[in-house]
């Protein structure tokens, strides 16, 4: 059994948004059909209380983009971003949400970023997502949203290690690209066996 995980489709990752990903918006209704598709569509949001550990205005001295040593390792340290309640954090206004059965919040904890939405960037603290579609049966994912370079990447590559079979959409997706980070993405990703896939074929794969 199948599902679109949809990652952080949010205001704040979008044009203007406090971390906007060049286009971003553009995969809304690339993902509103897709969801469309399939029988099980979940949906992540980053979450972080205001002051969070990855924000580089929690550090005196450090710009956005900065890298930080943390408990965990590195930490790009990012602008403000998705602030829970705040409008940034909400879903893009476009995107059906009312298709998801599933909303899995991340980043909640004050000193811990989280990327991929099965485990904390710390490695070890989980989310509790395989737990969810491993009780419903679902052992293959199609993965889509923002940024392709971050929380896309590590959701996908965690799936993986997960035992999911995963794939990605290229035209669902859009990159940061901080420091060629998209070209590492997309080497990690096919490293992990991640399969990229076109929105045609994860519709023939939905519907098979
Ligand atoms: C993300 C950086 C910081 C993402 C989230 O959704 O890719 N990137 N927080
Ligand atoms: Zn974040």
């Amino acid at each position: 059994m199948q599902a679109l995980l949809v990652v952080d489709v949010q205001n704040d990752f979008c044009p203007g948004g406090a971390l906007a990903v060049p286009n971003g918006d553009a995969v809304v209704p690339v993902i509103n059909d897709l969801a469309a598709a399939f029988d099980h569509v979940v949906l992540t949001q980053d979450w972080h209380p205001a002051g969070h550990q990855s924000f580089a205005s929690s550090h005196d001295g450090n710009e956005p983009y900065d890298t930080i040593t943390v408990d965990y390792g590195e930490q790009i340290l990012w602008p403000d971003h998705c602030v829970q309640g705040t409008p940034g954090a909400a879903f893009h206004p476009d995107l059906n949400v009312d298709a998801a059965e599933l909303i899995i919040r991340k980043g909640f904890r004050p000193t811990i970023d989280s990327y991929s939405a099965f485990y904390e960037n710390d490695g070890t603290t989980p989310t509790g997502l395989t737990g969810y579609l491993q009780t419903r049966g679902i052992d293959t994912l199609v993965v889509v949203g923002l940024a392709a370079d971050f929380c896309v990447r590590w959701t996908a590559v965690d799936g993986r290690d997960e035992g999911f079979s995963v794939s990605v959409v290229e035209e669902a997706t859009r990159g940061i690209d901080q420091d060629g980070s998209l070209d590492a993405a997309w080497g990690a990703m096919n490293d992990a066996g991640v399969q990229v896939i076109s929105a045609d074929a994860a519709r023939a794969q939905a519907d098979a």
